[in-house]
């Protein structure tokens, strides 16, 4: 909030307001009483601020989201693993390259876990990261421009899906596969899965911008691995993954893979594999994967790796076990002291919570119920802190508050289980509308959980929005978490699917952010540095047009001597170094999108006329009273015209 004051003053006009509304409503049958309540709770006036950015996985938009908490409103959305024409992400010269990957250029995926940075557990707000499931690839986010600045593609992997959860210093971003696959990879029949396909369980180094790479792989048996959470505090070093079908099947796995009463929960020790990497385990094993990073001039940078550094549990005892687990589990989630790690069984009747410290002990005394594939089982009941009893259906992911409280998605049941560490007594239950995925508390996957909101991320929404033809909004729902029963507050659509999301107070990054891009510091190799340098240079057929923008003009603006047969490139440089004063360029008949330029920066759209005439560009972006003048022609003439190259420039300088 901007001033509490204000605020407050707001909040008791409203409610004066909303209670002679519930009043009249109340008499013409409307609402139930208590609604009015929840309405002041989530109302954030004109020209307030929102409490916390909440930051949503676009599921299968390949996008993320920001929110503003408690109001709901939609912020702001990045592109990730999507081209997105609103801003020419993906379609300009400078950021296609953060869509290609070992197999070409591939400009979707589908985003299921953001992840904010982490220093000594707390959320930090440097960075976002969040996975891309289908074409195996972690992306970084950097929250002072809420832009993608780096991806990284992971290799020997196949459903990048357990992924990415940080460790408590963001030293490692861990993935891991949801498919396990012949690695290397090879021509060889799927019904020889069993005991010959495998997973990898990478360790990518997160807390290095521009830098990211997997210092190691672990590869582990051909199980599916699901969701991960790193340990913190107590269990610092060590990071935990459930897996499901360790039956090894390979069809019909809705059968299948639910044959074993337990699966495993997989304890990883990082550190100890770190002491084993750097003792010279493991081996590097040819691997081609890409690394993407928005690098100097703004022009993302691709670089092939060759190489990956693979370690097998056999060359580093002690650094994986198995924790048996009830029953295909989904999410797993370590408590705010790192001691506890809660399961959630798809098809479990329970919540099985592990104690850390048990573990360990277990680990110490070697009671192990038997040992697969060189990784010792520990026995369930030697770790086991306690199980939440009835606590409904479908337990899949957890998050934790402040006051020693967990709180689990039920998805078949359909409802936000509140639970009590320690003694697994369940306190409060709450419908969600409908088929709970994940839920969100700020920094309830951390060491320090802001525990004022929990936010539903649903499924199916049926009938709780204005139908929209077969697809319906995908929705959140807001509940206040501060009293002893969990309050409803908002329910608000989202983009794509929602799978999970991260949230963090506004003040840790309201203040931090890019307002311009200070054009004494703009390296693009085509930039124009002001309007005196503006020109068109030919190169046989490729012209290259460098263009600046300042309220309300483009230079060059009129520009004659193209030709059938060239290849333009529209470098656009925006002079402005005033916050939120974008330009934007778009060019008719180009087969591309807009570029929107940042103050300072320099974007570029590559364009091939394709017929004679004279051609407008102009100004997407209302950027003044005079938006609308900001416009020019180019003329193109046939093939082997001797039409001079020439151009118009407003410089003065
Ligand atoms: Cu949707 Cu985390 Cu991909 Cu569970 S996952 S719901
Ligand atoms: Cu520049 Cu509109």
């Amino acid at each position: 909030m901007k001033t509490i004051g204000a605020k407050r003053w707001t909040l008791a006009l409203l409610a004066l307001f909303l209670g002679t509304a519930a009043l009249y409503s109340c008499q013409a049958g409307g609402p139930s009483a208590g609604m009015g309540d929840a309405a002041s709770a989530v109302y954030v006036a004109p020209g307030e601020y929102d409490e916390f950015y909440a930051f949503m996985s676009g599921g299968f938009s390949g996008n993320v989201t920001v929110y503003g908490l408690p109001s709901g409103r939609l912020l702001r959305t990045v592109p990730v693993f999507s081209q997105f024409p609103e801003n020419g992400w993906g379609y300009s010269e400078e950021t296609k390259g953060m869509l290609e990957t070992s197999w070409g250029f591939i400009p979707w995926d589908d985003a299921h876990h953001p992840q904010l940075s982490q220093t000594e557990g707390v959320t930090d707000g440097r960075w976002l990261f969040i996975n891309a499931n289908n074409t195996p690839r972690v992306a970084r986010i950097d929250l002072t421009t809420f832009e993608t600045d780096e991806i990284l593609e992971v290799p020997n992997s196949a459903g990048n899906h357990a992924s990415p959860f940080i460790t408590e210093n963001t030293e490692y971003v861990v993935a891991s596969t949801r498919f396990s696959v012949p690695i290397p990879q090879r021509d060889m029949p799927i019904s020889e899965y069993k005991g010959n396909f495998q997973g990898t369980i990478s360790f990518i180094r997160g807390d290095d911008p521009g830098n990211m790479d997997v210092a190691f792989q672990i590869v582990v048996p051909g199980y599916n691995y699901d969701l991960s959470n790193a340990g913190r505090k107590a269990s610092a070093g060590w990071a935990f993954l459930t897996t499901y079908n360790t039956e090894e099947a390979h069809t019909l796995l809705e059968v299948n893979a639910s044959r074993h009463d337990k699966d495993f929960i997989a304890a990883v020790h990082w550190k100890r594999a770190e002491t084993c990497v750097a003792e010279g385990a493991g081996r590097d094993m040819p691997a081609e994967y890409i690394h993407n990073h928005m690098g100097p001039g703004r022009l993302t940078r691709s670089e092939t790796k060759r190489s990956v550094k693979v370690l097998e549990p056999s060359d580093c005892p002690d650094m994986v076990f198995f924790l048996p687990t009830p029953k295909s589990p989904h999410g797993v989630d370590v408590d705010p002291s790192g001691e506890y790690i809660a399961a959630g069984g798809k098809l479990a009747a329970v919540i099985p919570v592990h104690s850390f410290t048990k573990m360990l002990q277990a680990i110490e005394a070697r009671d192990y119920e038997t040992v697969v594939d060189g990784i010792p089982v520990l026995r369930y009941e030697a770790v086991l802190a306690g199980e939440v009893k009835e606590p409904g259906l479908g337990p899949l992911h957890t998050e934790f508050d402040d006051q020693g409280f967990g709180y689990t998605s039920m998805f078949i049941s359909s409802e936000i289980v509140k639970w009590k560490l320690g003694t697994w007594e369940v306190v409060d239950r709450a419908p969600a509308y409908y088929s709970i995925g994940h839920l969100m508390i700020p920094g309830g996957d951390s060491g320090q959980p802001w525990g004022k909101y929990a936010v539903a991320l649903n499924k199916i929404t049926k009938d709780r929005y204005l139908p929209t033809g077969p697809e319906l909004a995908h929705a959140a729902q807001l509940y206040d978490i501060t009293g002893d029963r969990l309050r409803l507050l908002l329910d608000f659509p989202t983009q794509g699917e929602p799978h999970y999301a991260q949230a963090l107070p506004a003040h840790i990054l309201m203040d931090r952010q890019a307002r311009i891009f200070p054009l004494e510091e703009n390296a693009h190799p085509h930039a124009t540095p002001g309007e005196g340098a503006a020109r068109v240079e030919r190169s046989g057929n490729v012209v290259r047009v460098y263009m600046t923008t300042i309220r309300t003009h483009f230079s060059p603006d009129n520009i004659e001597g193209i030709r059938l047969g060239d290849t333009v490139y529209f470098h656009v440089t925006n002079l402005e170094q005033d916050w939120d004063v974008p330009h934007g360029f778009a060019m008719m008949g180009a087969r591309n999108a807009e570029l929107l330029v940042m103050p300072g920066e320099t974007r570029t759209l590559k364009w091939v006329p394709t017929r004679v005439g004279v051609y407008p560009f102009y100004c997407t972006d209302f950027c003044s009273a005079l938006h609308q003048e900001m416009q020019g022609y180019v003329r193109v003439s046939p093939a082997g015209s001797d039409v001079a190259l020439s151009y118009s420039t407003g410089a003065t300088d």
